[in-house]
């Protein structure tokens, strides 16, 4: 190659190797290849020679330009590798530093809502007991959620005092908000073979308002669907869960004879408590908290299930009362005011999620 090419080369070659970014590398590349760049001249200037002379220097300069536009591309993945170890250096995390401590229910951090926590407590528990969980609408049919459950056309449950009732469809059928969380049991046993074991925690709706009654609250049913289930398990799991919930493992538990539609024999379940101190687990006296009872042959009819075969429990509780008992929360209301000194004092940190060691 021609001194003067030579010379031209070391020269780029020498900007090359000083640029240390990007930029300043495109720089380099402008004044060499550009428009009015040191090479396109060279170039340009090959039409003024004379033929064999053009051949040869043609051949030089062509070979200058190749040879810059390789050294280019070289440098351009350097300066690339460069630049990513440069911001994988500065942007690196260390994902083993614990968080900084946090004013726990500040206004500025989000914390659990008692009602949330009460219900990953319950999928924990109840898991623990090889329950899944299931979920169904807010908005039912009056079959899912009256008449598969046995309770009859005159019974006061279906009267509009109680039930909030949507406008109705054609052909007259009347939507209902649930009232209970049933219809998502029934809707379990319609689409699943038995054996079934499931929890149902939701948002159930009622028409009546005052200091201890909401128009939404949130319930907790369960069922368990098997060949030979019996009031033994319906007894053992919830003795297990109460004293569990409670955190009292010698918590008193009674079943009291009752009734209800959809379960039959049917019992309230008590649970011991001081009616002078409110303390739970000693005093004497007896405190309703859930209602249970074996399915009644009925309602397995309902869903399909042949009653001569298939057997099971079925229990049903308010979250809103559980979590009342539970943490002594004196009111209703504030359950959903989104009041904020009720947060701090009740909500629980996300950064400490309920888990089985928690438990008795
Ligand atoms: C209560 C009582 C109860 C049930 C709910 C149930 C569901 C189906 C079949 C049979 Cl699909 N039973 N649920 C059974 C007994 C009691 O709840 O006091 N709840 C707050």
């Amino acid at each position: 190659m021609p001194d003067d090419l030579d010379m031209l080369r070391a020269d780029i070659e020498a900007a090359m190797a000083g640029a240390d970014d990007l930029r300043a590398l495109d720089a380099v590349r402008v004044a060499a290849l550009g428009k009015s760049g040191q090479v396109t001249a060279l170039l340009k200037g090959l039409g003024a020679l004379a033929p064999e002379e053009r051949r040869a220097r043609g051949a030089a300069v062509n070979e200058l330009k190749a040879g810059i536009e390789r050294a280019l591309e070289n440098r351009r993945v350097m300066l690339e590798a460069f630049a990513l170890d440069a911001r994988l250096a500065a942007e690196r995390l260390d994902v083993s530093l614990p968080p900084r401590p946090f004013a726990p229910m500040g206004p500025e951090a989000g914390s659990i809502h008692p009602i949330s926590r009460t219900m990953e407590e319950l999928i924990a528990l109840f898991g623990a007991m090889g329950f899944t969980v299931a979920e169904g609408p807010d908005i039912e049919g009056d079959w899912h959620n009256f008449t598969a459950l046995n309770i009859p056309e005159h019974h006061p449950a279906r009267q509009d005092h109680d039930t909030f009732y949507l406008p109705a469809q054609e052909g007259g059928r009347r939507p209902v908000l649930r009232t209970h969380t049933s219809p998502v049991q029934i809707r379990t046993m319609l689409s699943q073979e038995p054996p079934i074991r499931v929890i149902v925690p939701g948002r159930t709706w009622r028409a009546d308002h005052d200091a201890t009654h909401s128009p939404m609250f949130h319930q907790v049913e369960g069922l368990v669907i098997g060949r030979d289930i019996t009031m033994g398990h319906l007894k053992g799991c919830l003795i297990d869960f109460l004293r569990a919930f409670f955190g009292i493992a010698d918590l008193p538990v009674r079943f009291r004879s009752s009734y209800f539609p959809f379960t039959e024999p049917s019992m309230e379940v008590d649970i011991g408590w001081s009616r002078k101190t409110g303390d739970l687990g000693a005093g004497g006296d007896w405190l309703e908290i859930l209602g249970s009872g074996m399915v009644h042959p009925k309602v397995l009819a309902n869903c399909g299930l042949d009653p001569r075969v298939w057997q099971g429990f079925a229990f049903g509780m308010g979250i809103e009362r559980i979590t009342m008992l539970k943490h002594g929360i004196p009111d209703l209301r504030p359950f959903y005011e989104a009041d904020l000194r009720w947060l701090r004092h009740y909500a629980t940190s996300p950064l400490s999620p309920f888990t089985l060691h928690d438990a008795p």
